[in-house]
């Protein structure tokens, strides 16, 4: 009998796959002709149990999304995760990630971290973005403030995390699943953050969900787009940008731009514009090259 699975990790090679609440340990078959990069974690298989633990790999169902990096397939949700403090967060990476995230058709949930290293328990920036619809979730990994609430959210999902080195993804990863430990950094005391130690791409499983960690990063450049389309992923300009003299108002430097009197009026998030602004550029400058 056939079962369905995901597939977790190819490791020295076997394939490892879960299925039916376990992880098997999985071949191919000999007749089974798939090169080994067709494979990614997240990929949905069917699989033949056979002595133990041990499964033959029969098909590969197809993929629905895949991303590059992380290099998984299949998935629901990105949790952005940021430090609110050590290191301070990049809310210019944050936006970055926020438009990959969304291009991309993924749910955005953003965590913000070591909430044990601050007093404020609220933050404008976190109101702000949850007006914007984004979840916006505040864990402590030291306390486990929180971490019920970013159980509940991986729930029946594979979900991949996201953010700066340092800003906690393995640490809440452990704080998930607390019987087998990632491996976590030391944050430098110079550069305030962490020292990649996250390397491989593998999808955890946890109690009813799959999440795979991801090496931080501290740039990321945006996906290729039209310079129109790049709004979209500021979804507090919509109720404005009806009210723009022009239809194809980009809310830069054209006259009577409800965008930018919303900017003035303080209604809309000044760093959330410059970054908008400086994206644009980016974008028109991209359009160019090709
Ligand atoms: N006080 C406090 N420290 C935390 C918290 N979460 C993580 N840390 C510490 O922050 C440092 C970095 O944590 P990691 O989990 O390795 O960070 P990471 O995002 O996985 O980093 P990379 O793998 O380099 O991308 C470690 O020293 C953790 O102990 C938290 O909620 N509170
Ligand atoms: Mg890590
Ligand atoms: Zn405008």
């Amino acid at each position: 009998m056939l079962i369905e699975g995901i597939l977790i990790k190819g490791y020295a090679g076997f394939y490892y796959v879960f299925a039916d609440d376990r992880v098997w340990e999985c071949s191919l078959r000999g007749r089974f002709r798939v090169k080994k990069q067709d494979f990614i974690p997240g990929d949905k298989v069917l699989i033949l149990p056979g002595v133990g633990n041990k499964a033959t790999i029969e098909k590969v169902l197809e993929r629905r999304n895949s991303l590059v990096r992380p290099n998984v397939a299949n998935v629901d949700q990105a949790f952005l995760v940021f430090a609110r403090k050590t290191p301070d967060p990049d809310y210019n990476l944050l936006d970055r990630l926020l438009i990959q995230v969304g291009k991309a058709g993924l749910q955005a949930i953003i965590i913000f971290t070591k909430a044990d290293l601050t007093e404020d328990l609220m933050d404008p920036f976190h109101e702000y973005y949850r007006a914007c619809g984004y979840t916006v979730l505040n864990v402590s990994n030291k306390t486990l403030q929180g971490i019920d609430e970013v159980k509940k959210m991986t729930q029946g999902h594979i979900t991949v995390l996201a953010g700066p080195s340092g800003s906690g993804k393995s640490s809440l990863l452990n704080c998930l699943q607390p019987h087998k430990e990632q491996k976590t950094g030391v944050v430098s005391a110079k550069i305030g953050r962490g020292r990649h130690t996250t390397r491989h791409v593998e999808l955890i499983p946890i109690e009813g969900g799959l999440v795979a960690d991801t090496p931080g990063f501290s740039t990321l450049y945006l996906p290729e787009m039209k310079r129109e389309e790049l709004q979209l992923y500021f979804p507090e300009f919509e109720k404005y940008k009806y009210l723009c003299r022009f239809k194809s108002c980009l809310h830069d430097k054209e006259p009577d731009c409800a965008v930018k009197e919303a900017l003035h009026e303080s209604k809309i998030l000044s760093s959330r514009y410059k970054h908008y602004i400086q994206f644009l550029q980016e974008v028109i400058a991209n359009e160019n090259k090709h």
